[in-house]
């Protein structure tokens, strides 16, 4: 039984081996939202597709109708916000209408992050700026 005991010891070998160098990253890896931009993710707790609009960038620029834009799978923008990552040093509004108004907007402190999950806006943004 020597063959086999070797031929369990190459298997446990090459199990190890691939448990290492796969290391698979997760099937829906976050975007990471880079320094100095506004992300507004589809999916909760920043996660799913993404919208970084390019004009919103350090305190300058606004996205006035998101219906206009899509995410990065192509999807339309519009009323599909759950999560919002800020990642500049200005305050960010988020409305729920085009043109920055409609029922409710959210605020983003500088530097962090909101779940609009299972609030009155979630799926609801329409447009954005720095305040
Ligand atoms: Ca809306």
């Amino acid at each position: 039984m020597g063959s086999n005991k070797a031929l369990t010891a190459l298997v446990v070998a090459l199990t190890t081996i691939s448990a290492v160098t796969v290391s698979p990253q997760p099937v829906s890896a976050a975007y990471v939202c880079a320094d100095n931009k506004v992300c507004f993710y589809d999916g909760r707790n920043y996660t799913g597709t993404v919208f970084a609009p390019q004009e919103m960038y350090n305190n300058y620029g606004s996205v006035p109708d998101f219906s206009r834009r899509v995410f990065t799978n192509g999807t339309n923008a519009n009323d599909r916000t759950t999560s919002i990552i800020n990642n500049t040093g200005w305050i960010v509004l988020a409305y729920t209408d085009v043109r920055f108004d409609g029922f409710a907007w959210v605020r983003i402190g500088p530097d962090s992050r909101i779940n609009l999950e299972h609030t009155v806006v979630d799926n609801q943004i329409s447009s954005a700026k720095f305040q």
